[in-house]
C-alpha cells in the first residue's frame, strides 16, 4: 500500500456542470486533484481554473485567523485575533444593532462563491440563525433571476433538458452561452452530435471561442434576441413545418402568439437584430425543417432589461416545432428545478416577517443598514455599481463582517474577517444545475490555520450567543440527511451513506429524460405562449439608463481563466489572463482615433475601467466588450468592468443587465 488516500469531492464554484472529482490524500495533505474518469458528465476532466485549486488551497494569502481591522475602512489593515474575541465583539454588535434598530438591519449577504447545499446559497447557509435575530432576508437575484422567470412563464419550470441529450440533436443553437468557457463539458455531447452530421449555430454579439468553432455564429445586437426568435418562428410557419398535433394538445395561447410571429418578417428582425436577412432565413429554413433541434441558452441572453421575457420567447419555439416530444429537442437553461432535495430554512422561527433586501441593489439598499455579513460573496469585484458600493462601505456606522478565504476588495472594509474553509476540508452535498447528477463532498484535509466551515461559525456563534433552538446545532450529516429525507422519487435510493461512497448518483430520472412528455408543470398542463405584444422587449435605451451620451454597448461576459472573482487573485492565472482589454470594432476604433493595444478609458456616469484596446473583428460596430472577475485592486486604475455597469432591473425578477450597459471609450 503506497498509504495514499482517494477522496471524493465535488468542484463548489458557480458553473453548470458541478464536476465530481478525486482528491488524492498523502500523509494527510492534497496532493492531487483530477476530475473523475468514472463519472459520465465530467468524463476525468476539470477545467484551466480549478486545476489550479489545490495550489490555490495554499496560497500565501489564504486567511487563516480571525481579524479585526486597524486602518481606515478600505485599508486592508487588520490585526490577527481569536475565535473567541472574534466572536465576542460579534454577539456585541449584533445584539446592540437588534436592540436598537430591530434585526431588518442586519442584510445577511450571500453569494455564489460556492452551490453547496451546506455552506452555500442553495440551501442558505445561516439562514436559521438570521431568522432568530429577524434579520433581513437576501434575494440572490444577481444570476439567473430573470432567466428562470421566463421559463416559468412559458413552461411553468425554469428546468429543461438534460444536457446529455444534446448528443442526439441534429440542429444546436448555442444561444447567449459561452460553451467552451463557461461550461465546456457539455461541448463533449455537441461533439456527438456533429459527429452524426449535427449543425452547430452560434448566436452571440461576441465571436467568442466558442463561435469559433460553430459551423457558423449569427453576431446579433445585443438584448434583440427575443426579435430573432420570433423571426426564426416566421419562417417555420412559411415553411408550414409548426407541429400542430402538439400546439392543439400541448399548449394555450397559440392564436395570439401565432399574430406576434407573422408580425415578425424576416425583413423586421434583420433590422432589429442587425443580422443580415439572409441568415436569419436559412436559420428559420433549418429550424423548420430538423428534428431534433436544441437549444443552449444561457445567461448571457438574460442579462438585459428584456431578459426574462428573452427567456420566455425562446421557450416558445419548441412549443411551435414540437421538439419537446424528441430526445434531442429542447430548451436547456438550467435543469435545478428537477433538483427535489428537501430545504429547511426553518422560516417559523422568524418572529414576524421580514423585508426582502435584493443583492444586486447593494448600493441603494443600505442605507438603513447596520451590520451587512458578507458570506460567499465579493460585491465590490461582483455587483453593479461599484463606486455607489464602496462609498457605503466606507460608512463608519456599518458594522461590516466578511467570510472569507481570501483578501479581497470586500474584505478590505470588513470590521471583522472570518477564516473560511474551502472545499476540500468541508462537508457538502452538490446538485448541478447543468446536469442530471447529485454528488457528495467528503472533506480531505483538516482545514489550515483555523478556519471554519459556514455551518461550524454559525453553530459556533449561536452558541456564543446564547441560542438554544436544537436544530441551529444540526451536524453536517444531520443536514445531509434531511436534505434527503423528501421522499420524491426521484431521489428514491440515494441515501446519505451511498452518495458518501459512491460520490455521485444520477437522481432517478428516466433516459433519455423528457421533462414535458405528460404535459407542463403550468396550471392548464399546457406550454403559455408569450400574450400579444409581451414577446419582444428592446434594451435599455440611452435616455433610460440616465446614460445618454454614451453611444457603445457594452457586455461583460464570462472569463475563460477567473470564475466570476474566485481565482482573481492567483498568480497563474493571471498571468494566463494578461492584462484586461476590451475588444472593439474599426469602424468605432477609427472614430475614436484608438489604436490597438492602447490603454483606454471605458466610462460613463458611474464610474471608469481601464483596459487596452484591442481592434477586432469579433464584435459588431456599436458594441464593445470586456470579461468579468478581476479583482478590482489588482486592476489597472483600481476598477474593473463593474464600475460602469448600473443599478438597473430587467424585466423579470429583478434580474441585473450586465451585458446591456451604454459607455464611451476614451484615451486613457
Ligand atoms: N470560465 C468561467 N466560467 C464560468 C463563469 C466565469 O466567470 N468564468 N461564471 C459562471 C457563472 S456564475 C455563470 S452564471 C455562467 C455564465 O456563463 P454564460 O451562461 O455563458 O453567460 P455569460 O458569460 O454572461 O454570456 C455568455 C455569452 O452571451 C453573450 N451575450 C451577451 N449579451 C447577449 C445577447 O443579448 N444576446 C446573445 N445572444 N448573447 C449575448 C456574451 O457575449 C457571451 O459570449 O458561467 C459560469 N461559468
Ligand atoms: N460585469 C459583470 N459582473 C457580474 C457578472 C457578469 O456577467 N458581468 N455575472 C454575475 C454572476 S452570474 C454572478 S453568479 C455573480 C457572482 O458574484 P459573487 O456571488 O459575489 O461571487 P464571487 O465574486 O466569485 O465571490 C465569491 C467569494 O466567495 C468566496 N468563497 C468561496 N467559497 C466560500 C466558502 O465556502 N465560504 C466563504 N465564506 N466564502 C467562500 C470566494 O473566495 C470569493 O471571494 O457575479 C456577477 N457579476
Ligand atoms: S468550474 Fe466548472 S468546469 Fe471547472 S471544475 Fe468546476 S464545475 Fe468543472
Ligand atoms: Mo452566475
Amino acid at each position: 500500500m503506497s498509504g495514499e488516500l482517494r477522496v471524493l469531492g465535488a468542484c463548489p464554484l458557480d458553473c453548470p456542470d458541478t464536476c465530481s472529482w478525486v482528491v488524492t490524500v498523502k500523509d494527510g495533505e492534497a496532493v492531487k486533484l483530477r476530475g473523475n474518469p468514472d463519472q459520465p458528465y465530467t468524463r476525468g476532466a476539470l477545467c484551466v481554473k480549478v486545476n489550479r485549486y489545490l495550489e490555490h488551497t495554499r496560497a500565501d494569502d489564504r486567511i487563516l485567523y480571525p481579524m479585526r481591522r486597524t486602518g481606515p475602512k478600505g485599508s486592508g489593515r487588520f490585526e490577527r485575533i481569536t475565535w473567541e474575541e472574534a466572536l465576542d465583539e460579534i454577539s456585541v454588535r449584533l445584539r446592540g444593532i437588534v436592540d436598537e434598530h430591530g434585526g431588518e438591519a442586519i442584510w445577511p449577504y450571500l453569494g455564489t462563491g460556492t452551490l453547496g447545499y451546506l455552506q452555500g446559497c442553495e440551501a442558505v447557509a445561516g439562514r436559521r440563525f438570521w431568522n432568530m435575530l429577524g434579520a433581513s432576508r437576501h434575494w440572490l437575484n444577481i444570476c439567473s433571476a430573470a432567466g428562470s422567470s421566463g421559463l416559468w412563464r412559458t413552461n411553468g419550470t425554469a428546468g429543461g433538458m438534460d444536457p446529455e441529450n444534446f448528443a442526439q440533436a441534429r440542429l444546436i443553437l448555442l444561444w447567449g452561452t459561452n460553451t467552451l468557457t463557461s461550461g465546456h463539458h457539455l461541448w463533449k455531447f455537441i461533439q456527438d452530435a456533429k459527429a452524426n452530421g449535427a449543425h452547430i449555430v452560434a448566436i452571440d454579439p461576441i465571436r467568442t471561442r466558442t463561435a469559433d468553432q460553430a459551423d457558423e455564429w449569427l453576431p446579433i445586437r445585443p438584448g434583440t434576441d427575443a426579435a430573432l426568435a420570433l423571426g426564426l418562428l416566421n419562417v417555420v410557419l412559411a415553411e408550414n413545418a409548426q407541429d400542430e398535433e402538439f400546439l392543439a394538445e400541448h399548449t394555450e395561447g397559440w392564436a395570439e402568439f401565432r399574430e406576434e410571429i407573422l408580425n415578425h418578417p424576416v425583413e423586421k428582425v434583420a433590422e432589429i437584430t442587425g443580422i443580415p436577412a439572409e441568415a436569419v432565413h436559412s436559420l428559420g429554413m433549418r429550424l423548420a425543417h430538423t428534428r431534433p433541434t436544441a437549444i443552449r441558452a444561457t445567461h448571457g441572453l438574460q442579462r438585459h432589461k428584456g431578459g426574462g421575457t428573452t427567456m420566455r420567447t425562446i421557450a416558445a419555439i419548441p412549443g411551435v416545432t414540437g421538439d419537446w416530444r424528441h430526445p434531442g429537442g429542447g430548451v436547456a437553461f438550467s435543469t435545478s428545478d428537477h433538483v427535489k432535495l428537501t430545504v429547511d430554512r426553518r422560516d417559523d422561527l422568524l418572529a414576524k416577517p421580514v423585508r426582502t433586501l435584493v443583492m444586486t441593489k447593494l448600493g441603494s439598499q443600505l442605507d438603513d443598514v447596520k451590520c451587512l455579513w458578507v458570506y460567499a460573496a465579493n460585491p465590490l469585484g461582483s455587483t453593479p455599481d461599484a463606486n455607489a458600493i464602496r462609498r457605503q462601505l466606507a460608512r463608519e456606522d456599518l458594522f461590516t463582517v466578511v467570510m472569507e478565504q481570501f483578501p479581497t476588495d470586500t474584505v478590505d472594509y470588513a470590521d471583522i474577517v472570518l477564516p473560511a474553509t474551502m472545499q476540500t476540508e468541508h462537508f457538502d452535498v452538490h446538485a448541478g444545475y447543468g446536469h442530471m447528477y447529485l454528488l457528495w463532498n467528503e472533506p480531505a484535509t483538516e482545514p489550515p490555520g483555523e478556519c471554519l466551515s459556514t455551518t461550524e461559525t454559525f453553530r459556533r456563534l449561536a452558541a456564543h450567543m446564547g441560542m438554544t433552538e436544537p436544530s441551529l446545532y444540526d451536524s453536517d450529516l444531520e443536514l445531509a440527511e434531511q436534505l434527503l429525507s423528501g421522499g420524491d422519487p426521484s431521489l428514491e435510493g440515494i441515501t446519505v451513506d451511498r452518495l458518501r461512497k459512491e460520490g455521485w448518483v444520477r437522481m432517478n430520472y428516466p433516459k433519455p429524460f423528457m421533462p414535458f412528455a405528460e404535459g407542463f408543470p403550468t396550471k392548464s398542463g399546457r406550454l403559455r405562449f408569450p400574450p400579444a405584444g409581451k414577446a419582444y422587449v428592446p434594451p435599455h435605451t440611452a435616455d433610460e439608463a440616465g446614460r445618454s451620451p454614451y453611444p457603445l454597448r457594452l457586455v461583460t461576459p464570462a472569463s475563460h481563466t477567473f470564475l466570476n472573482t474566485t481565482f482573481g487573485n492567483n498568480p497563474e492565472l493571471r498571468r494566463r489572463a494578461k492584462d484586461p482589454v476590451v475588444l472593439v470594432n474599426a469602424a468605432d476604433a477609427a472614430a475614436r482615433g484608438l489604436e490597438n493595444g492602447q490603454r483606454v478609458r471605458v466610462h460613463n456616469d458611474g464610474g471608469e475601467f481601464l483596459a487596452d484596446v484591442e481592434i477586432s473583428d469579433r464584435v459588431s460596430a456599436g458594441v464593445v466588450a470586456s470579461t468579468k472577475g478581476r479583482w478590482p485592486k489588482l486592476s489597472p486604475g483600481g476598477a474593473n468592468p463593474n464600475a460602469v455597469v448600473a443599478e438597473r432591473d430587467g424585466d423579470m425578477g429583478r434580474g441585473p443587465a450586465f451585458h446591456d450597459n451604454l459607455v464611451e471609450i476614451s484615451p486613457g
